[in-house]
């Protein structure tokens, strides 16, 4: 980056010291990954330069006959993969893509219904303050004790409020996403049934998680996280949605456009083509049963160690640690990792009995680690580190009086930033990633 380090070095020794640190620590955010060296390259490809408002073969701007041939290839790549009637690949994000779904199926004030934020749903699923629950009417369902979906409330909330749109798919459920239930609930009352398969798509196109495709109207996805390809997001229609309506998939693109976005992000809609491609490989494949086997690692690893997670462990690429029995909370323990060279984030947990902001839960996911090919031994050390720092910091609890909780987590923060237990598990974190490398690093 000889160009950026002569013209901008602020910005450039930024993400220097941003490469550095991804290199010297483990990431453990579920919803993060490492891309390809070629996708990168299309990401930082001149494809940045060029408007194309509209759709391949009618848009508002010349000279995109290029960009026509990238977009279809993405969109004929994800109809292969995803075995899908129609795609649009233009969604800066999974947030935008999912507003555009209400936009494309419902009125304003409709009834919706996902799962609640607090036990694992998305923002955009109907959560209070979110735009969704402000223009629409949400009736959010929840999970069992045992961290499972609770079907029994959905359909009370089908019977009673007759939301028109039901959410499956979730950011913080470790289990399987049990889409022939949502089917039979949303098919009964005829609403339009919409899985968010953000974090799983990459499980999904590899066949180790179930696909919604069968039982679904429309599907959505970022496409970054488990699909290993640059931020933005698609949304797919199945050939159930057309059966249920035949004008489904022009709705679902007049809603992206005209109806919420401008222009593409043609570098995007290139990279999301170049992941696309790669995960229709074996290696993907191998990759994503690799991923499911690492967490299964640490699930086993957490079981011995006496760690207590959210329905007892996991059957995807993720893990919800449920502190509360261990004096601490997320919100201490993402610190202290943090320290230690570990990267996760703090999460509520179902039925959560502090706040969101001082939650009794930390999620972690293993897609990230498993680009950088950890295996199970690796998981195993992985396992330990986080063990230890959530016995370190036992008993840091959180002061139950409000007023004294900022005063307590800037104290936490010194004290963890001084720590030499902490330090010493960064050092070791930084010495074995040496021998991981990563993509465009
Ligand atoms: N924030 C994303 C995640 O981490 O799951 C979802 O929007």
């Amino acid at each position: 980056m000889s160009n950026l380090q002569t013209q901008d070095p602020i910005i450039s020794k930024a993400i220097e010291a941003e490469a550095k640190r991804q290199f010297e620590g483990l990431e453990l955010i579920p919803s993060e990954n490492y891309v390809s060296e070629s996708v990168l390259e299309a990401m930082g490809s001149i494809l940045t330069n060029k408007y194309s408002e509209g759709f391949a073969g009618h848009r508002y701007y010349g000279g995109n006959t290029h960009i026509d041939v990238i977009e279809q290839e993405a969109i004929d790549r994800a109809k292969a993969l995803f075995g899908v009637e129609h795609v649009n690949v233009q969604p800066y994000s999974g947030s935008p893509a999912n507003f555009a779904v209400y936009n494309a199926v419902l009125e304003p004030g409709d009834p919706v219904s996902g799962m609640n934020l607090l036990d694992g749903g998305h923002l955009t699923h109907g959560w209070k303050v979110s735009a969704t629950a402000k223009f629409f009417e949400s009736h959010p369902y929840h999970v069992l004790p045992n961290g499972h979906t609770d079907f029994e409330e959905l359909k009370r909330i089908a019977k009673e409020f007759k939301p028109k749109l039901i959410w499956c798919g979730a950011t913080a459920y470790p289990r399987t996403i049990e889409f022939a239930q949502f089917a039979e609930i949303a098919d009964s009352i005829g609403a339009y049934l919409v899985a968010d398969i953000s974090h799983i798509s990459g499980l999904v196109a590899a066949g180790v998680h179930e696909s919604p495709v069968p039982y679904v109207h429309i599907v959505t996805t970022t496409t970054h996280k488990t699909l290993r390809g640059p931020r933005g997001a698609m949304i797919m229609v199945t050939k159930k949605g057309l059966e249920k309506d035949p004008g489904l998939a022009s709705k679902i693109d007049k809603a992206i456009f005209p109806g919420l976005q401008g222009g593409p992000h043609n570098h995007t809609t290139a990279a999301i083509a170049v992941a696309l491609k790669e995960a229709a490989t074996p290696e993907f494949k191998e990759y994503a049963k690799q991923i499911v086997k690492n967490t299964k690692t640490l699930e086993q690893e957490f079981s011995k160690a006496g760690i207590k997670m959210v329905s007892g462990g996991s059957d995807n690429h993720l893990l919800l640690l449920d502190l509360s029995v261990n004096g601490t909370l997320g919100s201490q323990l993402e610190y202290a990792m943090d320290v230690a060279h570990m990267t996760a984030n703090k999460n509520t947990i179902p039925g959560e009995k502090s706040s969101p902001y001082y939650p009794s839960g930390l999620r972690l996911g293993t897609p990230a680690l498993t680009t950088r090919g950890f295996k199970e031994a690796d998981m195993v050390h992985v396992a330990d580190w986080i063990v230890r720092v959530i016995h370190h910091i036992e008993g840091d609890a959180l002061p139950k009086e409000q007023s004294e909780r900022a005063g307590f987590i800037k104290a936490i923060h010194t004290k963890y930033d001084a720590d030499p237990f902490l330090k010493k598990i960064g050092e070791e974190i930084k010495s074995y990633t040496k021998a991981f490398p990563i993509p465009g690093i």
